[in-house]
């Protein structure tokens, strides 16, 4: 790329589109998107977002076409071979975004028996993903064959198609409608922010850590919440103490309660569900759990 305006690749339409442009945004990168064009520039940074099939991604990543690219692991995984941040891979898996959760799993008949992986032995199992599954099937020292398909997977084995499948996995709701069940994982999958491996320009470099700045304020604040509550003065260190994910908790009077405390703090969003009934038993009352916007340290 000769200038040196930072290119984000993202899916045009699909599972992962809206949540990456609100990524985005939330981080302050502004678009005007009406997803008829492949590149948007943005409206006050030199980025330009290129929207195409999640299946390119990987390609244009590793390439060097773009930037940076925000695609599922299972798409890395099958077209470039990369699940992780080995030595030898030419892209480097920078955040793990914290979306589009899912798993690439083989499913199997529900009415014929299942064996163990063995079942598959000789059998033809229906995919979209045939290079992590060979790769699967060849470590485990199973000899299949992978159909490849490239959608509605799912029905393979009751058109004749295929014996079995290895499809994506979230709810487990379109296995159960096809008669299906899930016996093997082969990868755990979620939306990940990658670049090339090569560095850029040191403008480009620049602008790369100037936006993973911003998109790690985003996910930290995801993760967190901000609690009010009141509470005892005296339990005040036990309230503390019951959450850990709890930071600096700011205490302030209440002018209507010489007893009592209004206590303010961010907390870990999943560590504080898991505490609530005990700041309940601490003494904390009128609790307020609100989300953050960002958080810049
Ligand atoms: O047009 P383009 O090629 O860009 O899109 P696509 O049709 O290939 O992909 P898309 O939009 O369906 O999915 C994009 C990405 O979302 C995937 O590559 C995964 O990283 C992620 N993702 C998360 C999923 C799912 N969850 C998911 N459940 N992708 C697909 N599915 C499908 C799965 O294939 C199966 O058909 O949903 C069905 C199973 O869902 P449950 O909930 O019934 O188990
Ligand atoms: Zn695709």
């Amino acid at each position: 790329m000769q200038n040196d305006k930072l290119r984000i690749a993202i899916q045009k339409s699909g599972r992962l589109s809206d949540k990456c442009l609100a990524l985005l945004c939330r981080s302050g990168i502004q678009f005007d998107i009406r997803k008829d064009r492949l590149f948007y520039k943005a409206r006050n940074h030199p980025v330009e977002l290129m929207l195409v099939r999640d299946d390119d991604i990987p390609e244009y990543v590793r390439d060097g076409v773009c930037h940076l690219g925000i695609v599922g692991l299972n798409e890395l995984a099958e077209k470039i071979g990369v699940d992780d941040n080995r030595d030898d891979a030419p892209v480097t898996i920078v955040r793990r975004l914290g979306f589009g959760y899912c798993r690439l799993a083989l499913a199997w008949p529900k009415q014929l028996p299942y064996e163990g992986l063995e079942s598959f032995r000789d059998k033809k199992i229906a995919t979209s993903y045939p290079n992590i599954l060979e790769r699967f099937l060849q470590q485990q020292g199973i000899n299949a064959k992978a159909i490849e398909i490239s959608g509605s997977v799912e029905v393979a084995p009751t058109i004749g198609v295929a014996d079995a499948i290895c499809d994506l996995v979230s709810t487990g709701a379109t296995l159960q409608t096809n008669g299906l069940q899930e016996v093997q994982t082969l990868l755990e999958s979620e939306a990940v922010l990658v670049r090339p491996k090569k560095p850029f320009t040191d403008q480009q470099e620049y602008f790369i850590r100037k936006i993973l700045a911003r998109i790690d304020g985003v996910l930290k604040a995801q993760m967190s919440k901000y609690i009010v509550m009141n509470a005892p003065k005296d339990s005040v260190d036990t309230i503390s103490k019951l959450i850990p994910g709890m930071e600096k908790p700011t205490v302030m009077p209440l002018m209507s309660d010489d007893s009592k405390v209004a206590i303010h703090a961010v907390a870990k969003e999943d560590q504080f569900w898991e505490t609530m009934e005990q700041l309940k038993q601490a003494g904390a009352s009128s609790i307020l759990v609100m989300p953050i916007e960002k958080i810049i340290e």
